[in-house]
């Protein structure tokens, strides 16, 4: 089961619920740590879940009162809340133990049609995840109206998105993603990314897409 389906578990009377780790917190040595995987999936993910929630709840009050006097916050909330929870959830199904090498299939076929080598979309994908300024995300996603792969950087989680889009494959550049194993050295964490890439994963996220 792909993130994406997972999520849509979440009704509006069914809280969001923390998704398991598809692994052990030490899977993914040595690419990232123990304590990292347990801080980020088990506080900073759990965060994101239960600000959705609370949101949600908020916004229901407000319905029900007819008060609607704090929806610009509640809006904010709801968009940081649920775009962090979202990628989040694809974050982790998009790493493997398993992972690394390159993709094949449709996808590969897509990647080539789109940015002509697997080779150049790394570079472009790292350039773009590299250059988010502040903390934020690199995106794959795939665009429905142009019908091909996007690549877009995400400020915070919800900036610079681009409505409609799915994402397929996600990197985590908030420094809570990697500090304790790469302190500041963004780059070393982004290229050691593609040694755990669980290809398989993203196919089938994008042949749903
Ligand atoms: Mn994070």
């Amino acid at each position: 089961m792909t993130a994406i389906i997972a999520l849509r578990s979440g009704g509006r009377t069914v809280a969001h619920q923390l998704p398991e780790l598809p692994y052990d917190h030490d899977a993914l040595k040595p690419f990232l740590g123990e304590e990292t995987l347990q801080l980020h999936h088990g506080k900073h993910h759990r965060g994101y879940v239960d600000g959705l929630n609370d949101a949600e709840a908020r916004l229901n009050e407000a319905r029900e009162a007819g008060d609607f006097s704090s929806l610009r916050a509640l809006c904010d909330a709801l968009a940081f809340n649920y775009s962090g929870h979202l990628l989040h959830s694809i974050y982790w199904e998009c790493m493997s133990p398993d992972g690394g090498g390159e993709p094949s299939g449709a996808l590969l076929e897509q990647i080539e049609n789109d940015f002509e080598s697997f080779a150049s979309f790394k570079t472009q994908f790292l350039a773009a995840t590299n250059s988010v300024q502040g903390s934020g995300w690199g995106v794959l996603a795939w665009q429905p109206l142009g019908q091909k792969l996007v690549i877009l950087q995400a400020e915070k989680h919800q900036n610079l998105a681009q409505w409609g889009v799915v994402p397929v494959l996600v990197l985590d550049v908030w420094e809570h993603a990697y500090y304790l194993d790469y302190q500041n050295q963004r780059t070393d964490y982004t290229e050691a990314f593609f040694d755990v890439v669980n290809w398989t994963c993203v196919q089938d996220s994008f042949n749903g897409a």
